[in-house]
């Protein structure tokens, strides 16, 4: 899968994704990210990509002609006009506070693209024209205000490079299914085996592989009701699961009359 990203901070982008999981899945091929500065298509000697806001106000807006210039090299290398009848268009996602919130399920769609384009915004905003004509998708990966979209197309990249197939381990998927099922991480331990005066649970030391995956079913259930518990609202859980959730409840109602 490849990841185009519009941005005026490239070098910021590339060093962020060329680590890690996403590092070694870059190195083998499986996913690419192409960083294109839109300062290299300004129209003047000044290289200036931003202008004043017409109506006045505090700020500079990033104008219009750059962007998609920019764009348009990228659609030109992906080999699409991005206006041709029957063509799949490519998405391009521009990252905004006023977006569809990103979330899994979205990671998990977006994976499913051979390529996309995202568009970092920066100063007080983009013209609205460019943004009519180029975007797919306007998207914030939270409620509060960042200082431009490099953060954000990141973060997306990371959560959607590890949807692509091939991207994670067996042993890594393994992990993100755990989460998949819509609960919480349950805690991790490693050695020592006591540490500071903690003792690792018994459990886990058990060699017991059922009782163990039912700890963790049951600490995931436990976390998730304490710090997300709107999330249980979409989980379905085995009959063993739903059981122990239902005393937690019972429990939890007793606890709030006492
Ligand atoms: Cl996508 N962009 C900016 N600038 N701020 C944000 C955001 C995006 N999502 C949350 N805050």
């Amino acid at each position: 899968m490849k990841f185009h990203v519009m941005t005026l901070f490239p070098e910021m982008v590339e060093q962020g994704l060329h680590t890690s999981i996403l590092g070694r899945a870059m190195d083998a091929g499986i996913i690419s990210v192409n960083t294109v500065n839109i300062r290299d298509y300004s129209e003047d000697k000044h290289r200036h990509v931003d202008d004043y806001p017409y109506g006045g106000g505090a700020g500079m807006v990033m104008a219009a002609e750059p962007i998609a210039k920019c764009y348009e090299a990228i659609a030109g290398a992906i080999n699409q006009d991005g206006t041709e009848a029957g063509a799949k268009r490519t998405r391009v996602v521009y990252l905004t506070p006023w977006g569809r919130v990103f979330d899994q399920q979205l990671a998990k769609e977006l994976a499913g693209e051979e390529e996309l384009v995202f568009l970092c915004g920066h100063y007080e905003g983009v013209d609205e024209r460019v943004l009519t004509e180029i975007v797919t998708d306007y998207v914030s990966i939270g409620d509060y205000v960042l200082s431009g979209g490099e953060l954000p197309a990141m973060v997306m990249i990371d959560a959607i490079a590890r949807m692509v197939p091939g991207v994670l381990t067996n042993e890594e998927s393994g992990e993100t299914e755990s989460f998949m099922n819509g609960l919480l991480e349950y805690p991790q331990y490693t050695r020592p085996e006591e540490w500071r005066g903690q003792p690792v649970p018994e459990v886990l030391l058990s060699g017991h592989h059922a009782k163990v995956a039912e700890w963790r079913m049951q600490r995931s259930i436990d976390r998730t009701v304490k710090y997300r518990p709107e999330l249980m609202d979409g989980v379905t859980l085995d009959k063993k699961s739903a059981k122990y959730y239902r005393e937690l409840l019972a429990k939890d109602a007793e606890d709030r009359q006492d």
